[in-house]
């Protein structure tokens, strides 16, 4: 088969004085920084879906992408050929993962029996691909929100049917999800949530979901599939309210329904700004509960109220994240998975190479200054002695359950005030990030 990026070789790291646009700046897949290399910290992943099936669309106009090698069909050559060009990308690149819905990478056949036989076909190319590549699939999941059956929901749809439906397709995505040593299987729940509380039994519901969640459990067990499951959270689009709201949301949902052990979160920065978080915010709360597992790499507009999925070049942006990222001990099984599509206005082959080349060398970047930024101590320092009342007398008994309200109205009647506490000094703070921001060698 012909080369489909003809004329672009694979990209190389340059250094920040290089002035090549097909180069990276900062990324430098083997360098060492804070004990690993650069592609171990940050595990970068191509989003099938946007890279290879968003034609750049939009509601108001047709897809605008030169994709020569794709015929438009709906054909399993046309799949077949697709996975040769993104496993080409994806080895020019430099990049060690990709992710797929099932759709994405076999077309749906008229039966769920055909379907599956489309998805094996493709399958047995891609594990072809991946064993000439070395490139490995991050996560594979079910797409459970684009055929119109689904339009009332997938395992919270009012159909048993239509539930019996997505059960199937999950199990299927999970076996090939394993087929392929996949790290992880994921689970985002696009119409898990409802338009309208007036024909909702949102009780219900909530039930039906929890229950396919340990049909999933169960399944991944059958199968001897050891890899976490991820939930990603998002408050709305394409659903008015979606139950996997954000990161607290689903915690919540994972602990009523007793499924905590079995799954970990997948952040994505568009969908925390939607549901009114920042990225970090919703990395942070994810590690505080244990559940931090993955994450999906964009960013949204704001001054846009919907999903963008615009690649990530904010470095303050991604410098949070990677400060949350690295406290929380950084990937296992996760990864950065660029889960964004270029503008319809970059509509030629090597725009592709262009937007994640640029993700990419924000978040070396960021890995870098976050890097600096831990290793001087300046802000763990800060935040330490923040809460140094807690770390001796009284605040270490409370700590430790040794105190009841009693004791503490006695202690606070006799004392009269709390001790002053000390300025937040967030505009300080503020300062001394944007030092290393702007500091040389980043
Ligand atoms: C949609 C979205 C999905 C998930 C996988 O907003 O992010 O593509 O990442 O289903
Ligand atoms: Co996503």
């Amino acid at each position: 088969m012909a080369e489909a990026f003809a004329g672009i070789g694979k990209i190389r790291y340059e250094g920040p004085t290089s002035k090549n646009p097909l180069a990276f700046k900062h990324y430098n897949a083997g360098e060492v920084v804070a004990g690993k290399t650069m592609a171990e910290h940050l595990r970068f992943s191509i989003a099938y879906w946007h890279a290879f099936r968003n034609a750049g669309g939009d509601p108001f106009g047709p897809g605008t992408r030169q994709m020569s090698w794709d015929d438009g069909s709906a054909s399993v050559d046309n799949a077949i050929r697709r996975v040769r060009v993104a496993f080409e990308f994806l080895e020019k690149l430099g990049v060690g993962f990709y992710c797929f819905h099932d759709r994405d990478v076999a077309p749906e056949g008229s039966t769920l029996a055909e379907s599956n036989r489309n998805l094996d076909a493709v399958v047995k190319v891609l594990k072809a691909e991946q064993q000439r590549t070395g490139v490995k699939l991050l996560w594979g999941t079910a797409n459970l929100f684009s055929h119109p059956r689904y339009m009332h929901g997938a395992a919270t749809s009012p159909s048993a049917d239509v539930f019996a439906f997505a059960a199937a397709q999950v199990a299927k995505a999970m076996e090939v999800t394993h087929e392929l040593g996949g790290a992880a299987y994921l689970f985002w729940g696009g119409r898990e949530g409802y338009k309208s509380l007036l024909n909702t039994d949102m009780k219900r519901e909530l039930d039906h979901l929890g229950r396919f969640f340990h049909m999933a459990v169960e399944h991944k067990k059958a199968i001897g599939f050891t890899g976490p499951f991820y939930i990603e959270p998002k408050p709305k689009e394409p659903t008015k309210h979606q139950y996997d709201f954000d990161a607290a949301a689903a915690y919540a949902f994972l602990r009523h329904y007793g499924l905590t052990e079995h799954f970990k979160l997948n952040i994505e920065a568009n969908h925390a700004t939607l549901a009114g978080h920042t990225f970090a915010h919703e990395l942070a709360y994810a590690a505080a509960v244990g559940l931090f597992g993955s994450v999906d790499a964009n960013r949204g507009d704001p001054l846009l109220g919907w999903d963008t999925d615009q690649f990530p070049t904010d470095l303050y942006d991604a410098t949070s994240a990677m400060l949350v990222i690295l406290d929380a001990g950084g990937f296992s099984t996760g990864g950065l998975n660029f889960d964004a599509h270029v503008a319809r206005e970059s509509f030629e082959p090597v725009d592709l190479f262009h937007a994640h080349i640029g993700g990419m060398d924000t978040f070396a970047r960021a890995l870098k200054i976050a890097t600096a930024i831990r290793k001087d101590g300046v802000l763990a320092d800060f935040i330490r002695q923040r809460y140094a009342s807690w770390d001796g007398g009284l605040g270490r008994e409370i700590e430790a359950g040794k105190k009841s309200l009693a004791d503490l109205s006695r202690t606070m009647v006799e004392k009269g005030n709390p001790d002053p506490v000390a300025s937040g000094r967030i505009e300080m703070l503020e300062n001394i990030v944007n030092e290393y921001l702007g500091g040389t060698g980043f």
